[in-house]
């Protein structure tokens, strides 16, 4: 960079122990109490050794940003894998509203390849599925799906009254594997089954590391350092940028979990000789688990950023620790660098010393931060919609995570090594050796040690508190996503989403970083959010209404 990046400064106009008061003043005393935990300061810079309450329940009645179980497990885990039969067991709306909604891309471009992601599979299911059971009418809806695609595996998601009145898609799944012949398994995933999509993650992946992973030995590609990406789902085209790099630095990439991914990838999984991990919440303990039992070690990544995509290549050529590849990466990195800083020095100067606020899921929230740290510009506050405490504060507080009754509802699985695929890519000394030089095995340190000191760090943020927030920062941009996008521009604060990207993307790698500053630079410089007055802040109230006590 020519300009050296300015360090993270923030004199938020207001005193954040002043902001959070504000917060909680409404709420009666008990839910205060609770959302006073979720709420952080960050006293100094760095790591600090407080916790944050998470991954627990939203107290009902407050309009929470969160998504739900079969979210977590259909649309997020399994909704990137292009051929896989995806069939929403259900009443019509959860297919409907889980279909392409997310804006996880695919190449199906290849000669004969399938791609099932342009339709929706329902069992629509009706009032008499309800009383008398749904089970024949979810056989017959794998048999047409499977007469009609032959698909290479069909997976069934089970909707909240699925759950609720018993039927078994596991036994289904059984039957209609043993009389076709392929793949067939069913998630229990009822959107209720966790406090958030979180434990729809946990559900799916858990069940493709049973079910699929390890059952095929030829990947589609192999080369000499060939990695896994773990939790990068191709939102606007972000595992094509990465791919894209990883190509040029002659890294293979064996399978993404699971954007732009297909069942034969998840299937040859095993045969990588390194997992790099993207979103650590959604996935980490996939990465464990491919360690356990087939021996491939994991590092952390982050590919938000031109900073971090240079350091993440740098920490892959570590890994393997190859001149050859050591230089290949930096002549990439040289190669790609210069055009981000010609976006910069024209962008920079226009950014810098502006504020933002982000609040996503479980790690964008914290990946975000490097672009607009390069754009000289400072976030206020960050959260996440349904992150655990690792996710704040590091991995290393795993061991001191209570067990709670909901946590208890998702099953941890007993994981050995195998006996037929286990190779242990490194020996414990070459680990040691390579730990001594500065790389770092299964570590994630959080969000909570990346903030600035006098900033917020609020978990499962909710409508009021948004608004709240806005009002009394008045930040440059919002992130978050389409439920939030509405209410807050008509504050006259533009919102980013961070989910979809809107229409844009990809922000990840190289180019992704200049695509993104390009776009935050037309939303915190146009004048016409300033402008923005809803009629009720003209004209006053447009409905007045008040309580009838019975
Ligand atoms: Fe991981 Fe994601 Fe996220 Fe996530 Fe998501 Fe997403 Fe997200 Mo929306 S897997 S935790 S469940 S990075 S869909 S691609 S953008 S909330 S921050």
């Amino acid at each position: 960079m020519d300009a050296p990046m300015k360090d993270h400064l923030v004199s938020p106009v207001l005193d954040p122990e002043e902001a959070k008061k504000e917060l909680l003043a409404k709420y009666p005393p008990k839910v205060g109490r609770k959302r006073s935990q979720q709420i952080y300061i960050k006293e100094n810079d760095g790591a600090e050794d407080r916790e944050i309450l998470s991954n627990v329940r939203t107290v009902p009645g407050i309009i929470t940003q969160r998504g739900c179980t079969y979210a977590g497990c259909k649309g997020v885990i399994l909704g990137p894998t292009r051929d896989i039969v995806n069939i929403t067991h259900g009443p019509i709306g959860c297919g409907f509203y889980s279909w392409l909604t997310r804006r996880n891309q695919t190449d199906a471009s290849a000669p004969g390849a399938e791609n099932f992601i342009p339709y929706a599979f329902s069992t629509d299911m009706q009032d008499e599925d309800i009383i008398f059971g749904g089970e024949k009418k979810l056989a017959a809806a794998i048999q047409e799906a499977y007469d009609i695609f032959k698909p290479k595996a069909i997976a069934i998601f089970s909707t909240c009254p699925v759950g609720l009145i018993g039927d078994d898609v596991h036994a289904v799944a059984r039957k209609m594997k043993e009389k076709l012949g392929i793949n067939i398994f069913g998630f229990s995933c009822e959107g209720y089954k966790g406090v958030s999509q979180s434990a729809g993650h946990h559900i799916a992946n858990n069940k493709i590391f049973t079910e699929v992973v390890g059952t095929s030995d030829k990947p589609e590609r192999s080369g000499k350092f060939s990695i896994n990406m773990l939790g990068e789902y191709n939102i606007g085209g972000d595992a094509f940028e990465i791919d894209r790099i990883m190509e040029k630095c002659g890294i293979t990439v064996n399978a993404t979990f699971s954007g732009n991914s297909t069942y034969n990838d998840f299937a040859s999984a095993q045969m990588a000789d390194l997992s790099c991990v993207m979103c650590h919440r959604s996935i980490n303990y996939v990465a464990d688990m491919l360690e356990t039992k087939y021996g491939i070690p994991w590092i952390k990544v982050n590919f938000i950023g031109a900073n971090a995509t240079a350091k993440s290549l740098r920490r892959i050529a570590a890994h393997f620790g190859d001149k050859e590849l050591t230089s290949r990466v930096e002549k990439v990195i040289a190669e790609e660098m210069p055009l981000v800083e010609t976006a910069l020095n024209q962008i920079k100067p226009r950014t810098n010393g502006k504020t933002a606020m982000i609040f996503v899921g479980g790690s964008r929230a914290h990946h975000y931060q490097e672009l607009f740290h390069e754009l000289g510009m400072t976030t206020l506050a960050a959260g996440y919609e349904f992150g655990h405490r690792d996710d704040y504060e590091g991995r290393h507080v795993i061991p001191t995570i209570k067990v709670d009754a909901d946590s208890r509802n998702i099953e941890e699985l007993e994981v050995e090594a195998s006996p037929e695929h286990y190779r242990a890519r490194l020996t414990p000394e070459e680990i040691k050796a390579k730990e001594e030089a500065g790389l770092k095995f299964k570590d994630y340190e959080g969000l909570i040690g990346d903030m600035p000191k006098k900033t917020m760090i609020i978990d499962d943020l909710n409508q009021f508190e948004a608004d709240k927030l806005i009002e009394m920062y008045k930040p440059d941009v919002f992130c978050a996503g389409i439920k939030e996008k509405y209410s807050v521009q008509k504050m006259g604060v533009p919102l980013k989403q961070l989910h979809s990207y809107d229409y844009g993307g990809p922000y990840a790698g190289f180019r992704g970083a200049v695509n993104y500053y390009k776009d935050i630079d037309r939303m915190v410089n146009s004048k016409v959010w300033s402008k923005v007055k809803a009629p009720w802040q003209a004209e006053g109230p447009e409905l007045t209404a008040c309580f009838v006590a019975g």
